[in-house]
Order: C-alpha cells, then sequence, then structure tokens
C-alpha cells in the first residue's frame, strides 16, 4: 500500500513539473527590435494590447518616446552588438523577435557599406541566436526593393527575376536568400514579407524613396502645399500602416505547416502615383496644390514594381487588406 502511495506522489509531481514547465514555455515573450522606427512604433502599440505590456519589450538604439518608454518595458541595444541582444534576450526569456532595423532605400545610397553593414550584420546576430535555439520564432521585413529593374513591373509574380540595383534592395534580396537557408539547413522559423511603401502617421518618415507618401500628407494639413521628389506619373505599390500590422502579426500567428515560402512574400493593397495621390488629397483639401521636384529618389523607385501579385499569401496563410487608397486617405487626414 504504502508503495502505490509513494508512485502516486512521484506521478504528481512528475505532472506538475512538466504543467509549470509548460507554463514557462507559453510566456512567449516578444522583442521588438528598431521599436521607435515607423513599423515598430506601431507593432509596439498591436502587440502589447493583444499580448499584455509586461510580455512585449521594445527596443531600438534611440532613446525611446515618453509614451514608448511609459507604455512598457523598453531596452537600448544596438542590434549590431549581439552580446548585448543575447543579454536581452536571456533576462526577458524572449521567444518571439521582430527584427525590423534597417538602413532605407535613399539612405543607404549616402552610406552604402554603413547601409549594408547595419542591414546584414544584424540579421546575422538575430539568425545565430535562432539557430542556437535562444529564440523559437522571427519576423524579419524584406520589401518590393528586393525586385529590380528588369523584374515584370505590372502584377509583379513571387517568383520572378530579382536584380536590385540598391544597397537595401541588395541587402534584402540576400536577406530572402539567408532566410531561407537557415530554415532548410537549421530549421530556424523565420518569416518574412515584402512590404510595399507605408503609410501611417505615427512617426516622421525615416529615409525610404516611398516616404514623400507620409510627408505630403503633414504638408497638405499644414501648408496645403507639398513639393514631391518623384515624378507624378511614378506609381509604386504602397499599403496603409493597420494593414502592414494584420500582414506581420498574421503571418506570425499562422501555423508553421502554412508559411510553405521562406524567403519572402509578397503582399499587397493598392498602388498609386504622386498624381493620383494629389488628386485624392484635393477632395478633403480642395485648394491643395502639388508641385514636382525630381531628384535622384526618382530613379530608385523607377526600378521597383508598380504593382504586386499576392496570390500565394492569401492562398497560404489568409493574407487580405482592408485599407484602399480612398479609405486610407480619409484616415490620413483624421488622424494627422
Ligand atoms: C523605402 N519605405 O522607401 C522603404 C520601402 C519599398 C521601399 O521598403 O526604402
Amino acid at each position: 500500500m504504502r508503495f502505490i502511495s509513494f508512485c502516486f506522489k512521484v506521478v504528481i509531481r512528475i505532472i506538475g513539473l512538466l504543467f509549470l514547465r509548460e507554463m514557462a514555455s507559453m510566456r512567449d515573450t516578444v522583442l521588438i527590435l528598431g521599436a521607435s522606427g515607423q513599423i515598430g512604433t506601431d507593432l509596439v502599440h498591436s502587440l502589447r494590447e493583444t499580448k499584455g505590456s509586461p510580455n512585449v519589450i521594445a527596443s531600438d538604439i534611440r532613446k525611446p518616446s515618453e509614451e514608448l518608454l511609459q507604455s512598457g518595458p523598453f531596452e537600448e541595444i544596438d542590434v549590431r552588438d549581439r552580446e548585448r541582444l543575447f543579454e536581452v534576450i536571456k533576462k526577458y526569456k524572449v521567444s518571439e523577435v521582430y527584427h525590423l532595423v534597417a538602413m532605407l532605400s535613399a539612405t543607404a545610397e549616402k552610406t552604402p557599406m554603413k547601409g549594408w553593414d547595419l542591414n546584414m550584420q544584424s540579421l546575422f546576430n538575430v539568425l545565430e541566436l535562432a539557430r542556437e535555439k535562444h529564440v523559437q520564432k522571427i519576423y524579419w521585413p524584406s520589401s518590393i526593393a528586393a525586385f529590380g529593374p528588369t523584374t515584370p513591373k505590372e502584377d509583379t509574380p513571387q517568383f520572378t527575376v530579382m536584380d536590385p540595383g540598391t544597397v537595401y534592395g541588395i541587402s534584402k534580396l540576400s536577406g530572402e536568400l539567408w532566410c531561407d537557408y537557415y530554415f532548410k539547413k537549421y530549421g530556424v522559423d523565420v518569416r518574412s514579407i515584402r512590404y510595399p511603401g507605408l503609410i501611417s502617421y505615427k512617426t516622421e518618415p525615416g529615409g525610404g524613396t516611398t516616404d514623400y507618401a507620409v510627408e505630403i500628407f503633414h504638408r497638405a494639413k499644414n501648408a496645403g502645399q507639398y513639393t514631391c521628389y518623384l515624378a507624378e506619373d511614378t506609381a509604386l505599390p504602397m499599403m496603409y500602416m493597420p494593414d502592414a500590422i494584420k500582414a506581420t502579426i498574421g503571418i506570425m500567428d499562422a501555423p508553421a505547416e502554412k508559411i510553405k515560402i521562406r524567403t519572402s512574400y509578397n503582399v499587397a493593397a493598392f498602388s498609386f502615383d504622386p498624381h493620383t495621390l494629389g488628386e485624392e488629397i484635393k477632395k478633403h483639401i480642395p485648394d491643395f496644390v502639388i508641385n514636382y521636384k525630381v531628384d535622384d529618389r526618382n530613379e530608385i523607385a523607377l526600378g521597383w514594381p508598380q504593382s504586386i501579385n499576392d496570390t500565394e499569401a492569401r492562398e497560404h496563410w489568409g493574407w487580405q487588406h482592408d485599407y484602399n487608397l480612398k479609405t486610407m486617405v480619409g484616415d490620413m487626414l483624421k488622424k494627422i
């Protein structure tokens, strides 16, 4: 009888330990690298709403805004410093990393080697920590900049010619191939989408070629006039930030077996050129005037697709956008 009672106690203790370990592993602490950037600012807010602030660690190389600091844990991290990154991952038992740090297209053309070093070294640091099993899942964004001048411009397919002509685009295409390599060789669960130009109101533009589509709203509201650095007919794929956040969380929440592409997924919402955007703004601000002073960023934009086909993202993990040009403009002018 005493032996049976002893065995029963042992079994109960083992079940209890397994339960506690399961609970600990279920605490999916998330670390966002580049939390003060255009995407990071919105993503921190969304993830803290769903996962709880203590479980979402914001980080950036720059000091955070007061709002970001007050809303949950923040750590200063230079993502090129692998030891510092590892220290924070251990401190918070991080299970998922959203790596949003990058030097964008226009800025990287001014300092090519700094752009390449930041974009690639930071990615390798995160991939290596995942290969060593210190984190379970990674999100890393690519971009339509990974396409190039010989890529079909209209309805650009998921699989096609990719010959990027910018440092940023070369780093994004290289990064896609490295993500696929780490998945195939080491089983690293890294997921990625190719963002189009992103439009949001919470942060200032950050050196991207597509950022005219952010600046224009601030100028239209405050000055009634905007001088655009792209030509009036330079069309680009664009997306409103709420949809970009939806796609980002959507691919990360999808079951692993649904993620059939481990380079990066095309995602799309709508496309426009500066003239079309200006006309839509005029429906809200009739006296708004857009002028043009085209610079070298127009050449960058002409090397990118004009519209994107995202069939695979819609079929594999259920992506679909909510905003179109009309609803995006209406919401931006309300929120700016
Ligand atoms: C840039 N906003 O303009 C980024 C984007 C499609 C380009 O990745 O550099």
